[in-house]
């Protein structure tokens, strides 16, 4: 009877989707501009919240049902401007909002180029963070198509204002981004190939990390078998359960501060990225609750 749950992230009711009593809170950013192959990330959000509400809440390897912290699920973040400036500034701002109010945010895009402000967002209230990636691209480009914003660059604006990077399940990058990482490169880029090779490059990642981080993650990162539906799929990616592996010890480790999924470009035949991502974020709300409860 999925059609009698509320429209929310997850199917909760108001008793666990406030947002006075929540923990977390969902902020869909439908936001699509610079895509460079497939377009279609402006209906990740809706496709994410939509698989989640299918989802169950409770979780076999935590033993819990993370939803009890509550999950507070925003109205789509609108642009009246969507020119990449006033793009950073109006995700900067809703970001900062919740942010002001004590929440754990997880932002879903849309294109990756969003990351930039809401990290910028994270910076300012929380002082110095680091970043983690999970990505098969570099996205370390100067510019690209006459815009610094581009999704192609995302990171290269992170990094510069970045306590400590991790960049993870990376396999493609230009020339220009090789070069800019053999010169300027001091943080691990975790090649997925080694991802494949077992769990010992967490170890790596986690020295190089400050100890609050933001975790932004474009789906792409993910092996195209578990997510086809993305802009720019590359082959040999991420696979679950090292990811889910990883992500549990970064929140045992860290604290992790905020997050974002961005680039699912959902269509109706791969629908399982959809519930892949969701499950994802859940995870990752379980794994941030388990640490707060101890
Ligand atoms: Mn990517």
């Amino acid at each position: 009877m999925p059609e009698f749950y509320p429209s929310n992230f997850g199917g909760l009711p108001p008793g666990q989707s406030s947002l006075e009593t929540s923990r977390f809170v969902i902020l869909p950013i439908p936001y699509e501009v610079t895509t460079s192959y497939v377009k279609g990330t402006k209906f990740g959000p809706r496709a994410i919240i939509e698989a989640s509400r299918n989802m169950e809440l409770y979780d076999e390897e935590l033993g819990m049902e993370p939803c009890e912290a509550g999950i507070f699920t925003s109205e789509d973040l609108l642009f009246h401007d969507i020119s990449p400036g006033a793009m950073v500034d109006t995700v900067k701002e809703a970001v900062g909002h919740y942010l002001s109010m004590d929440k754990f945010v997880v932002s879903l895009g849309g294109e990756h180029n969003l990351s930039f402000p809401c990290f910028l967002a994270h910076r300012e209230v929380h002082g110095e963070i680091g970043v983690v990636q999970l990505d098969a691209h570099a996205d370390l480009r100067e510019s690209y198509e006459g815009t610094p914003f581009n999704h192609a660059c995302v990171m290269r604006r992170i990094v510069g204002c970045s306590a400590g990077t991790a960049q993870v399940g990376i396999r493609s990058l230009s020339r220009e981004e090789a070069d800019y990482l053999k010169a300027k490169g001091t943080w691990p880029v975790v090649w997925a190939r080694e991802c494949q090779e077992g769990d010992g490059w967490m170890d790596r990642v986690l020295a190089a990390l400050p100890p609050k981080v933001y975790l932004t993650v474009d789906v792409d990162g993910f092996d195209p078998s578990l997510v086809p539906c993305t802009g720019t799929p590359e082959p040999g990616g991420l696979q679950w359960y090292p990811t889910l592996r990883f992500l549990r010890r970064l929140c045992r480790e860290r604290e992790v501060v905020g997050m974002d999924v961005m680039e699912l470009a959902p269509d109706r035949v791969h629908f399982a990225a959809d519930f892949l991502v969701a499950r994802l974020l859940y995870k990752v709300m379980g794994y941030l609750s388990e640490t707060s409860a101890s």
